[in-house]
C-alpha cells in the first residue's frame, strides 16, 4: 500500500513551505501507523490541466520532505517525478523508489534511475498533463496501454535496471475517458502478462465522481472499492489517500483470498 503525501502548490498557499512540511510530516505519521508500506512524495503536480514545475522550484519542494521524512518514519519513501536532476537528488536524501508518469521517457532518466539502481514504477500518460484529458482517443486501449508498457519495460531493461526492480502501472484517468478507465480495470488481468507487479491508483479519481456525481472530498467508498477490485484482479500495490479505509479492506479481501489470518 502507497500512501500519496500530498505537496501540491496550494498547500504551500498559506503560511508557506514550513507549515507545509509540518503537515506533511503529521500526515505522513498518520499514514505510517494506519499501515502504509511506502510513502509517495511528489512536487510536480500532474493533475489534468496542471502546468510544468522547472526543476529547481520541484527540487526545493521535495528534498527537504524527503529528508525530513527519511529520518524521521521507518517507512520507504517513493518519489514522484520525471526529472534526473530530482530522482538523484531525492535518493541521495533517502528516498528508495521512484514513481514516474512518464515511464523514464524525459531525457536522461532512464539512465539516472538504472544508475540508482532502486525500483521503478512506469506508468502510461497518453500526452501531457496539461492537456491529456481533451478528447483522448485509442483504437483499442488495452493494447495501446501494454504495448507501451512492454516498450518501455524493454528500454529499461535495454539500459541495464532489471526487470525485477520494475512495476508497471496503466496509469488511470491520465489521458482515459470514464470508458477507457472501466475497460482497463476490467481487463486488467491482461497486463499481468507483461511480467511485473501492477500498482494502481484509483484513489479520489474523476471516475468516480463521473459514475456517482460525488466531488472529490466525498470519494471514500467508491475509492475503497476500486482498490478492492483492482487487488482482486491482481494488482499488488494500490497507491491511495485513506490508508486505513484501505487497509481494512485489502485485510478482508486477502483473507477471503488467500486465507490470510491476521
Ligand atoms: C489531481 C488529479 C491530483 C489526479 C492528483 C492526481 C497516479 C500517480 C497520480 C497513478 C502513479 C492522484 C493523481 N496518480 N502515480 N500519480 N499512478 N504511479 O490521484 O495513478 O494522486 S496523481
Amino acid at each position: 500500500m502507497i500512501g500519496v503525501l500530498n505537496l501540491t502548490p496550494d498547500s504551500f498557499s498559506d503560511g508557506g513551505r514550513f507549515m507545509a512540511r509540518d503537515r506533511a510530516l503529521e500526515q505522513a505519521r498518520h499514514m505510517a501507523e494506519a499501515g502504509a508500506h511506502l510513502l509517495d512524495v511528489g512536487g510536480e503536480s500532474t493533475r489534468p490541466g496542471a502546468a510544468a514545475v522547472d526543476v529547481d522550484e520541484e527540487l526545493e519542494r521535495v528534498v527537504p520532505v524527503i529528508e525530513m521524512l527519511a529520518t524521521d518514519l521507518p517507512l520507504p519513501i517513493s518519489v514522484d517525478t520525471s526529472k534526473p536532476e530530482v530522482m538523484q537528488a531525492a535518493i541521495a536524501a533517502g528516498a528508495g523508489f521512484i514513481n514516474d508518469v512518464r515511464a523514464l521517457r524525459a531525457p536522461g532518466a532512464l539512465e539516472a534511475a538504472a544508475q540508482l539502481r532502486v525500483p521503478v514504477c512506469l506508468m502510461h500518460m497518453l500526452g501531457e498533463p496539461r492537456t491529456m484529458q481533451s478528447d483522448p482517443r485509442y483504437d483499442d486501449v488495452v493494447t495501446e496501454v501494454r504495448d507501451f508498457l512492454g516498450e518501455r519495460l524493454q528500454a529499461c531493461v535495454a539500459a541495464g535496471i532489471s526487470r525485477d526492480r520494475v512495476i508497471l502501472d496503466p496509469g488511470f484517468g491520465f489521458g482515459k475517458t470514464t470508458g477507457h478507465n472501466l475497460t482497463l480495470l476490467r481487463q486488467l488481468h491482461e497486463l499481468l502478462g507483461l511480467g511485473c507487479p501492477l500498482l494502481v491508483g484509483l484513489s479520489r479519481k474523476s471516475l468516480i465522481g463521473a459514475l456517482t456525481g460525488a466531488p472529490v472530498e466525498q470519494r471514500l467508498a467508491g475509492s475503497v472499492a476500486l482498490a478492492v477490485m483492482a487487488a482482486w484482479s491482481g494488482a499488488r500495490m494500490v497507491r491511495v489517500h485513506d490508508v486505513a479505509e484501505t487497509v481494512q479492506a485489502l485485510r478482508v479481501h486477502d483473507a477471503l483470498r488467500y486465507g490470510v489470518e491476521h
